[in-house]
């Protein structure tokens, strides 16, 4: 296992330019995506509505790229930004996507969408190689919720390398902290798929960097397999 808890968190820089490249809203361009692009390396952002899924993107990014907003269920289709990025050691530029994933779990969302989230989803998770890294968001405040619960049941057979990350952390009191951390560790014990788990406020900036330099290793890794 690694030691990266005593690691020193080096400064990753995760793109030097990131653009919107398009929004899929059905399950069939999705599948032609990724049959054009089968070696598609980066990430995928997922989680309950209102999470903080485009906050987070946008302090990884240090970009106002993903649009955050206080009305849950505002990012309804998949949406694709790619970006470059730099091999820290052979310096070489590579092109990398970002998949911003509709959240779930929000009642309000008109019942069309609702409907379509499964399929949209599920053709996702089939077809994007393990070299699309999972970051899987949960509200600090509600670890392991129900919603949740039901997500973790859903995505398990998908087996998807995954970051579990707890979002929000600057809502939490010091009680609050110790609980979760424990909620987290049980978590990754019942879940082989979540490979590791970060707390993280990108209201406060607090584990940002830390996570920006594990996605960064995540992607060296996937560049430099054969
Ligand atoms: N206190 C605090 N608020 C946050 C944090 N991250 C996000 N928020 C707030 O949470 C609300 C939802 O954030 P979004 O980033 O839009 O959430 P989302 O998951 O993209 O939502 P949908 O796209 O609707 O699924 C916004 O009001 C954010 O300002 C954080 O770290 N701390
Ligand atoms: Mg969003």
């Amino acid at each position: 296992m690694s030691t990266r808890k005593n690691q020193p968190v080096k400064k990753v820089n995760l793109s030097k330019n990131i653009e919107f490249v398009r929004g899929f809203s059905d399950e069939h361009s999705v599948k032609t995506w990724f049959e054009e692009n089968p070696h598609a390396i980066g990430l995928a952002v997922v989680g309950k509505s209102n999470v903080g899924k485009s906050t987070l993107i946008n302090a990884l990014f240090s970009h106002k790229i993903a649009r955050a907003s206080k009305t849950p269920g505002k990012t309804r289709e998949i949406n694709l930004f790619k970006f470059s990025f730099e091999h820290y050691e052979t310096q070489k530029i590579h092109q990398l996507y970002l998949f911003d994933l509709p959240g779930f779990g929000y009642a309000r969302v008109a019942k069309e969408l609702q409907s379509e989230w499964p399929t949209l989803m599920e053709s996702f998770f089939r077809e994007a190689p393990p070299s699309v890294l999972l970051l899987y968001l949960q509200d600090s405040r509600l670890p392991n919720g129900s919603t949740d619960q039901q997500f973790m049941s859903y995505i398990t057979p998908y087996d998807r390398p995954s970051f579990l990350v707890f979002s929000k952390l600057d809502k939490l009191n010091q009680k609050e902290r110790a609980q979760l951390s424990k909620e987290e560790k049980n978590l990754q014990l019942l879940y082989p798929w979540i490979m590791e788990s970060h707390q993280v406020s990108a209201e406060e900036n607090r584990g940002i960097d830390k996570l920006k330099d594990r996605i960064a290793h995540y992607i060296v890794s996937c560049l430099t397999r054969p």
